[in-house]
């Protein structure tokens, strides 16, 4: 099925230099990059997108985090567009992620894992609303 996802090269890839690498992966597996923007996120934007980890340990540094720098955001159309860019970034965890995947080849951390991209067809259109509008 057609789908688009919501991407997010988050300030870690950014500021080390990954955006040019990571866009290529996505157009090597036939996605294409419909919209791409660099941008710094407001907290409000970070709270919405990461709503679902409200509470927990880490959100408050993983808002921190994601607001810390530059992002680069995307929306990435194609066939299975959702589920093929969650695996191309691997496992949340760059210690679990698969070497060829871009959090096991570039992620250092947890919360520096390079990468963001919506976890399911509903989430991608809550997402690209919240950061491209509707
Ligand atoms: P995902 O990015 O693979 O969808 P989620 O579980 O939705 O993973 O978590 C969102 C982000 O929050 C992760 O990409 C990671 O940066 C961060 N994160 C997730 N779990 C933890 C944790 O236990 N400690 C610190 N950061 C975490
Ligand atoms: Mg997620």
């Amino acid at each position: 099925m057609e789908q688009r996802t919501y991407v997010m090269i988050k300030p870690d890839g950014v500021a080390r230099g990954l955006v040019g690498r990571i866009v290529g992966r996505i157009e090597d597996v036939g996605l294409a990059v419909e919209r791409m923007e660099l941008t710094s996120l407001t907290r409000e934007q970070a709270a919405a997108n990461y709503a679902e980890h409200e509470g927990k340990p880490f959100y408050e540094d993983l808002v921190g985090y994601v607001t810390s720098g530059p992002v680069v955001k995307m929306v990435v159309a194609g066939e299975e567009a959702v589920g093929i860019v969650r695996k191309l970034m691997g496992a949340t965890d760059p210690r679990d992620a698969a070497p060829g995947t871009i959090r096991g080849d570039f992620g250092l951390s947890l919360d520096a894992n390079i990468v963001h991209g919506s976890d399911s067809p509903a989430s991608a259109e809550r997402e690209i609303a919240i950061f491209f509008g509707a």
